[in-house]
């Protein structure tokens, strides 16, 4: 019998943002472990149960491993050549019958987290002509592109919070202890928020649940749902009613701080406290602390960004750091130094795919950064005229389970003429699919984090090889798209692979004097620590006129509409008498991570937490069956009675919701739960920049 010897390799888990090092051991039959890599400069030892979980979404039997046909009653097996050949001949008869814009692209968010994606996705998008293109950012962060974008000058000019030096944390809509960060990359969060605790620091978090954050935090608030725009302005007022404001060494370079502090003026803590829920005092001496604090930093992030004025609550996060005197500043809200500089590389300052500058052709929602948002989607396709979408390309995203109102989009999809999906598996979304492509993943492919080293909390840079071939027809999703290019629109191969274009911008970066290359990554295999956060903003600012700007045309317009719904004395619904809202489960990872056993074994994840009061007025019990119906559908789960909700506000978790409509889904046998986007409605967004919501859906709960 020949034994191998066991090998080690580094590499960073792409599942979320967190970047977290991992050590895999294995030989050549198996992986024997995978364990966190405790040298890596930015993980320093922290991993979660999604990474171990890695080796079973790559040894995975339901995974897509050849090109799948759609048939009259199920699915056979075609060689690359044969799909090709087919999505290009599908394809192109729709553009030369319907025009170029009738076919449409949705990105999902692995993407993001994969380096071949990130730097071959944009030019096979351009390649079609069409500006139908839509992915998860529009059901996720783009009220933080749009205010980074206006107030900063460029979308991807990210402030991250300096959690590692901050003495004061004030959380509003995330639970980075679950989460671990988002557009906040801070892996082993738990530690680093313990950290700001033991040097005399306090944590604060607002949410309408007492969350895993909020728990181990120093204080917590419930808040109403979709309110926080509301608390958000009161915040910011106190600043400037009780002489708080301190912009420091950025007042010369901060713009429109006089009508900033008039727009503001009408929000007093006792205007909003009614509707917020928080106490007026409290609000003024969060103010205060903030101010006071020797650094702070506010972070705001899912729950105040999926919401009906998620753009101005990113907006007022941004000014509240730079009033309160924390921005571009130590402990407050700072700027990386990223070696692969994307903010640099892609100045979007006077490009075409700016904000607003087409409206999408049904609802006249904004475009931004070359796309439309995903609530517009379904009527895209589904309402007939010129431009009608009839063709769907969806790569690595699962917008049935992902997108507001997922039945519908569910219909949408089934009406189109031609829909091509590459993904892991036949899920949710690529069932509706003519061919399925199956895509390498994880372990299989080489990964450098172009997006996610941008938000980190510190700088850092680590390249890792792919660890495994792809399994049998798989491919790495950068050929796939470089294969439909060419198949679509004989765009030629250029032969760039994605290892040379991260070497030439890592040449080209900010660390170049250095040395940074591929090389330099390739001979550091835990990574390169760059050093914390420091003050850059000077550097980094990509404004035309080198400004900071406070307030922006569109945010003063859009409170408008913020003082209609709130004080244009509208009466609240009785018939959906509960406030809705989604969480994220440590065990779980969006909706593709259900089919591993070692993560959803044991009791059902996907519950309804309903407060016990709530409950007793329903006379509910834990485990019992209820139907929650909101004005777009209803679906049947189990509720678990708890105090960590606010009173009058439930949540399911997001991801779930694999067997809807009974059919023969591959994942997630074992615990399919439902899908909460069911219950949401494409129709109610953030007008402003057209982003899903996601908080304070109205609905019923009734026992079966
Ligand atoms: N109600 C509610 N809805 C939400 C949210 C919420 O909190 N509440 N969260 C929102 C957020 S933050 C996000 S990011 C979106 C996510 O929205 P999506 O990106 O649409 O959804 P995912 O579940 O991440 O789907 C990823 C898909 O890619 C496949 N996949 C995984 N790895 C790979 C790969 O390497 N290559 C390919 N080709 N396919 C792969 C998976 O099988 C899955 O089908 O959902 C949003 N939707
Ligand atoms: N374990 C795990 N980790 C993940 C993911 C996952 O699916 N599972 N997904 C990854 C992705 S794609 C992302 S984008 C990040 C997101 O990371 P986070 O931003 O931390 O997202 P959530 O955990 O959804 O936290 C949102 C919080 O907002 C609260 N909330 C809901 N509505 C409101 C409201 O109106 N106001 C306020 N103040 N709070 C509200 C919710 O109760 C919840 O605690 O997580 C990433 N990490
Ligand atoms: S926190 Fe995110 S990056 Fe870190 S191990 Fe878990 S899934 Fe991977
Ligand atoms: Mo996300």
């Amino acid at each position: 019998m020949t034994t191998t010897e066991p090998k080690t390799h580094y590499r960073t888990c792409n599942i979320c943002e967190a970047m977290c090092g991992i050590e895999v051991r294995y030989d050549e039959q198996q992986i024997l472990s995978i364990r966190p890599d405790k040298k890596d400069p930015l993980s320093r030892g922290h991993i979660c149960p999604k990474a171990v979980a890695l080796q079973d979404y790559y040894r995975d039997e339901d995974r897509l491993t050849q090109p799948l046909r759609r048939t009259a009653s199920d699915w056979e097996e075609i060689s690359w050549d044969s799909a090709l050949e087919e999505i290009s001949e599908r394809v192109r008869d729709i553009q030369r019958a319907h025009g170029k814009q009738s076919v449409a692209t949705y990105i999902g968010n692995p993407n993001a987290h994969n380096l071949g994606s990130l730097v071959t996705i944009h030019k096979f998008r351009k390649s079609l002509g069409t500006n139908n293109h839509y992915s998860s950012a529009s059901a996720d962060q783009l009220p933080h592109h749009v205010a980074n974008k206006h107030m900063l000058g460029h979308g991807s000019l990210i402030p991250v919070p300096d959690i590692d030096h901050t003495d004061y944390m004030l959380i509003i809509g995330a639970n980075p202890v679950v989460s671990n960060g988002s557009m906040m990359t801070a892996p082993g969060f738990p530690r680093r928020m313990k950290a700001i605790q033991e040097r005399g620091g306090k944590v604060v978090v607002i949410d309408p649940r007492r969350t895993e954050t909020a728990d181990k935090a120093d204080e917590h608030f419930f808040i109403e749902p979709n309110t926080d725009a509301l608390l958000l302005l009161a915040l910011n007022q106190v600043l400037f009613a009780d002489g708080l404001e301190s912009p420091g060494h950025l007042s010369t370079v901060i713009a429109e701080l006089d009508v900033f502090r008039q727009a503001v003026a009408a929000y007093t803590p006792e205007r909003v406290a009614p509707i917020t829920g928080i106490d007026a005092q409290e609000i003024r001496r969060l103010a205060h602390e903030m101010a006071h604090a020797s650094s702070a930093v506010c972070y705001s992030r899912m729950g105040a960004s999926t919401q009906q004025f998620g753009g101005l609550c990113q907006w007022l996060t941004i000014t509240f750091n730079i009033v309160s005197g924390n921005f571009d500043r130590r402990g407050g809200a700072m700027f990386t130094t990223p070696a692969f500089d994307l903010v640099k590389i892609t100045d979007n300052s006077n490009r075409p795919n700016t904000y607003g500058s087409k409206q999408s052709r049904v609802r006249g929602l904004p475009f931004n950064n070359s796309e439309f948002p995903v609530s517009v989607l379904a009527e895209e396709i589904l309402t007939p005229g010129e431009d009608q979408i009839r063709a769907l390309i969806a790569v690595a995203g699962n917008p049935v389970i992902s997108a507001p109102n997922g039945r519908r989009l569910a219909a949408a999809f089934a009406s189109l003429e031609f829909m091509v999906s590459a993904d892991i598996y036949l899920n949710q979304t690529s069932r509706f699919a003519n061919i399925v492509l199956p895509a390498a993943s994880g372990l299989q492919i080489p990964q450098y984090d172009v997006a996610f080293h941008i938000n980190a909390v510190r700088n850092t840079a680590k390249y890792s090889e792919a660890l495994f071939p792809p399994t049998k027809g798989q491919k790495p999703d950068w050929e796939i798209f470089k294969l439909l290019g060419s198949a679509i629109n004989q765009v030629d191969d250029d032969g760039i692979t994605p290892e040379m274009v991260l070497d030439h911008s890592l040449r080209a970066g900010p660390y170049a004097e250095q040395g940074m290359s591929l090389k330099m990554l390739h001979e550091h295999p835990h990574g390169v620590d760059l050093g914390p956060l420091e003050s850059n903003l000077a550097e980094r600012l990509q404004t035309p006129d080198g400004m900071i700007h406070l307030a922006p045309q569109l945010y003063l317009d859009d409170l408008e509409r913020l003082e209609q719904a709130f004080f244009g004395g509208t009466a609240a619904t009785k018939k959906y008498p509960l406030s809705l809202i989604s969480r994220r489960l440590p065990r779980s990872h969006n909706s593709w991570t259900h089919n591993s056993h070692r993560l959803v074994k044991g009791k059902t994840q996907c519950t309804l937490l309903v407060n016990s009061d709530d409950a007793d007025g329903l006379n509910l019990q834990t485990g019992q069956t209820v139907r929650v119906i909101s004005n777009v559908g209803e679906l049947k789960v189990a509720v678990e009675v708890s105090d960590e909700m606010m009173p009058g506000v439930v949540s399911l978790p997001h991801g779930w919701g694999h067997d809807m409509d009974g059919t023969q889904m591959r994942t997630a046998r074992l615990q399919p739960g439902v899908n909460i986007n069911e219950l949401t409605d494409d129709a109610v967004v953030d007008n402003l920049t057209g982003n899903a919501c996601f908080s304070g859906i109205p609905v019923s709960v009734q026992p079966v």
